[in-house]
């Protein structure tokens, strides 16, 4: 993480940020396009799509094959967001930094790898009550081919993990521990080195979901020291496709590869086949090699901004849409009321008007935000709701963003006369 540009110094220009996104000088519906949707994807500066078309005009080639100097230029430039990744998380080893599609794909290699090897009848398998479905269903059907036990830890009704039985919840029988950092829906950032140090005095291990954590604030795998982390470099700028799995070595080391075919291997017989070594014993076939090196682009226009500048700003601004929701008569927000140990997802609801309407409407008025169970319906079930309306926060929102939220939240309960 780079550390040069200090939160004191820096001036959180969201003007200048904004004019650094294309796309945000789009008209939708013709409106000024109010982008709430970050949650989902973000969207990229002009450099990073300067990368992507640079990447294909100058070094395009196969990493790790050829001896060529286009070969040379995209496997170094490859290896470099991967060296870049590695200080940016906390400084890690860049053996311990595997490229993948995305979160979902990263947890899934965990389960099909680690977990068919280290689960076995009988064993516990801890989640949360917060999890979205990419770190939900890869461990229930794990469970069910091992026949283990899945345990959740449950969460209050203000949307945070409820801790008061954990000791019960992770026994001498839990082998995995795996949870959010930051829940998509509630916003909730949740103590993960508390939890990895419950866990691995039972002798645990601990994968954590830094989807929606990574891009917002200052994340030190080692400090928090998670055994996994997985993250996605479409919700930080990055392009779509490429994701990341951080793993220890020595765990890393002991597990069977995910994907079979080229690259991964170091020798092949029809007798005997050996592994290559970490990382691309986990890395098959030919990557998504323009987008991992566009990705380079994107970790450092954060650091430009400073993670540490990130994360204050989003705050800020997470407590005034807060804030301003609350006033609107009718609406409830699903999750914290306060921002410590509080990201920018704001979901709410609305007591006479469903979430897909309240999407469309305010899509109608250029506003973009997201509808719907967000991959969570075990959530959804325990919030007794079937869904939520949800404006999620980056660097590029503004108070002009969330004071047009909240005004036209206003004018949609009158248009439906529920004012
Ligand atoms: N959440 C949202 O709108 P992928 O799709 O693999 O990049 O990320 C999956 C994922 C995993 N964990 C969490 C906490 C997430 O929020 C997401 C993606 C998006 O909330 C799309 S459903």
């Amino acid at each position: 993480m780079s550390t040069e540009t200090t939160k004191k110094d820096f001036l959180f220009d969201v003007q200048k940020i904004k004019s650094d996104f294309p796309i945000l000088q789009r008209k939708i519906n013709g409106h000024r396009l109010v982008y709430l949707d970050s949650g989902a994807s973000t969207q990229k500066p002009i450099e990073v799509i300067d990368a992507h078309t640079d990447y294909f005009k100058k070094i395009n080639s196969n990493i790790h094959r050829g001896l060529h100097t286009l070969a040379e230029d995209a496997t170094n430039a490859y290896e470099k967001t991967r060296s870049h990744i590695a200080k940016f998380i906390g400084g890690t080893k860049t053996s311990e930094i595997i490229f993948t599609a995305g979160t979902t794909e990263s947890i899934n290699l965990v389960a099909y790898t680690w977990g068919e090897t280290n689960i076995a009848e009988g064993d516990e398998i801890v989640i949360t009550d917060m999890e979205h479905h990419a770190n939900l269903v890869p461990w229930v059907m794990l469970a069910k081919r091992k026949n283990a036990i899945i345990k959740r830890i449950p969460i209050t009704d203000e949307g945070r993990l409820d801790l008061s039985d954990i000791q019960n919840i992770i026994t001498e029988k839990t082998k995995l521990v795996s949870l959010t950092h930051m829940s998509n829906v509630l916003g909730t950032v949740n103590p993960i080195k508390e939890i990895v140090q419950i866990a691995h005095q039972k002798g645990a291990v601990v994968l954590a979901d830094g989807a929606q954590s990574v891009p917002h604030m200052p994340v030190d795998v080692v400090d928090l020291d998670v055994d996994f982390y997985a993250f996605s470099a479409h919700k930080m700028l990055g392009p779509t496709g490429v994701g990341v799995l951080y793993g220890k070595e020595d765990i890393l080391d002991k597990m069977p590869p995910f994907n079979m075919g080229g690259e991964m291997i170091s020798e092949v017989s029809f007798e005997r086949i050996t592994w290559a070594e970490l990382p691309h014993k986990f890395e098959a076939g030919t990557p998504n090699i323009a987008g991992v090196v566009t990705f380079d682009t994107a970790l450092t226009y954060l650091e430009n901004i400073g993670m540490e500048n990130i994360h204050a700003y989003e705050t800020k601004l997470t407590a005034y849409a807060i804030k301003k929701l609350i006033q609107i008569d009718g609406l409830k927000i699903q999750g914290p009321y306060n921002t410590i140990n509080r990201g920018g997802a704001v979901s709410f609801t609305d007591k006479n008007l469903h979430p897909h309407d309240i999407s469309t409407f305010l899509d109608s008025k250029g506003i973009a935000i997201r509808a719907g169970h967000h991959c969570a319906q075990t959530l959804m079930k325990r919030m007794r709701t079937i869904a939520t309306a949800r404006a999620s926060l980056y660097i590029y929102n503004d108070e002009a963003d969330i004071d047009a939220l909240h005004d036209e939240l206003f004018a949609m309960r009158r248009y439906f006369g529920h004012e």
